[in-house]
């Protein structure tokens, strides 16, 4: 096929990536905004290289003709997660969702691969909206934690440098760091709770003294200006009493305030 052809055949797989990259960034940031632990770390995506889409059409014995059909992974996102608790709950929201339907499930965490690798795939059925009309197409969404992630990384890097067969010595090597992997997930879901109690707090102390500051901020602009000062040094004795709550409380304060100047100023 020619490089122009190529473009146009991957182009809506593109659209694809991009779309479920900015939604499920978007839902993270959602939870984040609600002072809501995420499951979802990280987002990143690509589409398959040109090579890795003819190798795998030689491998699995497939034509051109077929491959828009027979390659579901030609878009691919991938969802990192902290802890493994978290893989399912994000399976969960996706199969909630009505903009995309999940075709198929493959779970490499409870059936692991002989390699070694351990991961939670869905192939969905995702539309995108081109010059040329609606399209339908597969995509994989790859769903795993950043142990897991790190694991597959550096065992598909030394697969590319074997070219697909690495020596057995190797092979030991990467199902043992494989296991070791595994032993360290567990081991952090049993603090899972407390890590995800400590990022809420952090979470929502973030979005308070970032509203406080806005309103300092603007303040400034409305209010004589010894009046903030004392309403700056007053935040800052808060600040240092590390209590939240006392920290949300004068947020709220501070948001009649400046209500009150709001007002003056449209009347
Ligand atoms: P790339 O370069 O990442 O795109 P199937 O017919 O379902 O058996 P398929 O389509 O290969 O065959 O599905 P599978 O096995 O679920 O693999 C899909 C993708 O998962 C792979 O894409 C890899 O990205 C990843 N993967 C699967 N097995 C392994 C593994 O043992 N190690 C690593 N590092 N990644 C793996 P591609 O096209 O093989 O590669």
């Amino acid at each position: 096929m020619e490089i122009q052809l190529w473009r146009e055949f991957l182009s809506p797989y593109q659209l694809a990536v991009d779309e479920l990259i900015i939604k499920f960034r978007h839902l993270k940031e959602d939870f984040d905004i609600q002072g809501v632990y995420s499951p979802i770390d990280q987002v990143e995506g690509r589409v398959k290289t040109i090579d890795s889409i003819l190798d795998k059409l030689q491998k699995k014995d497939i034509s051109m003709n077929d491959m828009a059909e027979k390659i579901e992974d030609i878009a691919g996102i991938r969802i990192t997660c902290q802890f493994v608790e978290d893989i399912d709950r994000v399976a969960e929201l996706i199969k909630e969702r009505r903009d995309m339907e999940v075709l198929q499930e493959k779970d490499y965490i409870r059936n692991i691969k002989d390699s070694g690798y351990r991961s939670y795939h869905l192939i969905i059925s995702y539309t995108v909206h081109t010059a040329k009309g609606p399209r339908t197409l597969p995509a994989e969404i790859q769903i795993r934690t950043i142990g897991m992630n790190f694991w597959a990384t550096i065992e598909h890097s030394l697969q590319y440098k074997y070219k697909g067969s690495i020596p057995e010595r190797v092979q030991q090597k990467l199902s043992n760091a494989s296991s070791a992997i595994d032993a360290i997930d567990h081991a952090m879901s049993e603090v899972r709770d407390e890590i995800m109690d400590a990022q809420v707090y952090h979470l929502r102390k973030e979005h308070t003294v970032k509203d406080i500051l806005n309103n300092i901020q603007n303040l400034y602009k409305v209010a004589n200006r010894r009046e903030v000062n004392k309403i700056q040094d007053e935040f800052y004795r808060i600040y240092l009493l590390d209590d939240l709550a006392k920290l949300q409380h004068f947020s709220k304060q501070l948001d009649i305030i400046s209500e009150g100047y709001r007002a003056q100023s449209l009347n």
